[in-house]
């Protein structure tokens, strides 16, 4: 009995451990370029889908956002590092316009910074 006991703990530590030190496979999905602009989807529920999106650099981007969800979490999109900032309508796209000047990761968050996506430059 206390063996069992002993294993399922052991288990629980493990899941646990790993749900917040493993690596977890994110999503990249690249911007599609038509007529000199990139643009791409972000999914808007319970997370941002995909978890990163990759934009070429120096080409103007649009990120069409797609609000699914009411939670209050997500009224609100923050892009720090491309000087961004919006109220996210639920049902409808909502467009926002960045200039991808630098290369790197950038993250950007609900406006709480609870909720984490990232924007690739390459
Ligand atoms: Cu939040």
């Amino acid at each position: 009995m206390v063996i069992i006991v002993a294993l399922i703990s052991l288990a629980l530590i493990g899941t646990i451990l790993w749900w917040f030190f493993g690596n977890h496979e994110k999503t990249t999905i690249n911007a599609e370029l038509t007529d000199n602009v990139q643009k791409i989807s972000i999914t808007v529920d319970g997370g941002y889908k995909p978890e990163i999106v990759r934009l070429k650099k120096g080409i103007p981007a649009e990120l069409t956002f797609l609000r699914k969800t009411s939670s209050g979490c997500f009224d609100e999109v923050v892009l720090p590092d491309f000087g961004k900032q919006a109220k996210l309508p639920i049902d409808k796209p909502y467009v926002i316009e960045i200039n991808p000047e630098k290369s790197g990761m950038f993250k950007y968050s609900c406006g709480m910074h609870m909720f984490f996506g990232q924007i690739e430059v390459v």
